[in-house]
């Protein structure tokens, strides 16, 4: 039998989540779904380990869910390198690995995994090479998208059967409210999953949810926002358990929960807030109405990518929804009033949640594992082996 083809990722966690999350979650897919061999080589174990919580912070070498998890310290160990390397995001190779993948007799398949945007220029870029300056390699940019001129989206192989399978069945709903230690929301509450950075314009949509007429269960996962929850609340120890009601809005702070999991709570609220890459995506594959509360950069580049996600997305809505969508998100992001926008978007609440299963349905032909894994082996053919 031929041993299964290989694959190294390298992941330096910048802040929060998202790094390794996405990192983790393509990991698993090349595992589980290709055989793939995988060692995730990543510089922070502790926040791993938040997305994976039976991994060992201390370890430099362990196995989780089929992976190979290796410590990426300054003083990086003798390894053979795998067949396909993934850099994530930019993040440089340790010189050492570098100098190993030039002595190969068969050059691996060298991949810079972008991050994900949906400005037009990623078209033109994506698959482009990038000769190392000195040594006989080449790296390929590879990037992430939602046109099929562009690498895709993550998106396990049987993860809409599972959200399907999840919508539709009480019992699987029930297990999981429970596991969060709540009852199921009821039949006429909206249920809201809030996960942003720090927001100005938090009071003011807290606000809007106590005054509005329908009433309002907004979910908590503990991070960054939970400080500005407290405040509002005028509690100055805010932590997953805690629960706080104000006039139709009532707020429950929850555990973060293993990656896995997140996708459940999407599954289970009418609307998520979401933020970042990898919880956008998610939210998306989720098939409800979101919200985007994007990375925040330097000289407000973020907007443009922002509002190139929101053309793309509202193309195919009614003009009445997109203009709402629109509304909200620009206030949400841009820490501005929004209870008016707030109001619009939440009227086209039944429009918004049909577009949102039909665009998932439609993005779902556009696997980013199995593009990756096509790019990969036409490299390796190309260079005349075969994997
Ligand atoms: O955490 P993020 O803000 O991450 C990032 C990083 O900051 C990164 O440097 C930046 O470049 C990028 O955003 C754009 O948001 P993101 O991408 O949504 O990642 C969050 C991860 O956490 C995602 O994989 C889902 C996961 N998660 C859980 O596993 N459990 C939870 O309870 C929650 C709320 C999230």
């Amino acid at each position: 039998m031929s041993k299964p083809a290989s694959c190294d990722i390298f992941c330096n966690v910048i802040d929060n989540y998202g790094d390794i999350g996405v990192c983790w979650r393509l990991a698993r897919q090349l595992a589980h779904e290709h055989g793939m061999a995988v060692r995730l080589w990543v510089d922070d174990l502790a926040s791993f380990r938040r997305l994976c919580p039976e991994a060992d912070a201390q370890l430099a070498q362990q196995r989780c869910r089929g992976v190979e998890i290796r410590h990426w310290a300054s003083l990086f160990p003798e390894v053979e390198p795998a067949h396909l390397v993934i850099e994530a995001f930019a993040c440089e190779l340790p010189e050492p690995y570098i100098a190993a993948m030039a002595a190969q007799e068969h050059e691996p398949v060298w991949i810079n995994l972008e991050y994900l945007s949906a400005e037009d220029w990623v078209e033109g870029c994506h698959k482009l090479p990038s000769p190392h300056p000195s040594l006989p390699l080449t790296k390929y940019f590879f990037f992430p998208g939602f046109t099929p001129q562009t690498g895709g989206l993550l998106l396990e192989r049987d993860l809409l059967a599972r959200r399907d399978a999840f919508q539709n069945d009480a019992a699987q709903q029930q297990a999981f409210w429970q596991s969060i230690g709540m009852a199921p929301p009821k039949p006429e509450e909206t249920c809201i999953s809030l996960f942003c950075y720090e927001n100005l314009a938090l009071p003011e949509l807290l606000g809007a949810w106590a005054a509005g007429n329908a009433s309002i269960l907004c979910l908590v996962p503990e991070g960054r926002i939970l400080p500005q929850v407290g405040q509002y609340f005028g509690d100055a120890v805010p932590c997953a358990g805690k629960g706080y009601l104000s006039g139709n809005l009532q707020v429950r702070v929850l555990p973060f929960v293993e990656q896995e999991r997140y996708d459940e709570l999407l599954w289970a609220c009418d609307i998520n807030f979401v933020r970042g890459e990898d919880s956008c995506v998610r939210a998306q594959w989720a098939g409800k109405p979101f919200v985007w509360h994007i990375y925040p950069q330097h000289d407000n580049v973020h907007m443009q990518k922002l509002r190139a996600f929101m053309a793309l997305y509202c193309a195919g809505l009614p003009p009445e929804a997109g203009r709402a969508l629109h509304e909200l998100w620009e206030a949400w992001n841009g820490g501005q009033a929004l209870s008016d926008g707030w109001n619009d978007f939440s009227a086209q609440r039944s429009m918004l949640r049909q577009h949102a299963i039909d665009w998932a349905q439609e993005l779902s032909g556009n696997s980013l594992a199995l593009n990756l894994l096509d790019f990969f082996r036409s490299i390796d053919k190309m260079r005349g082996f075969k994997i």
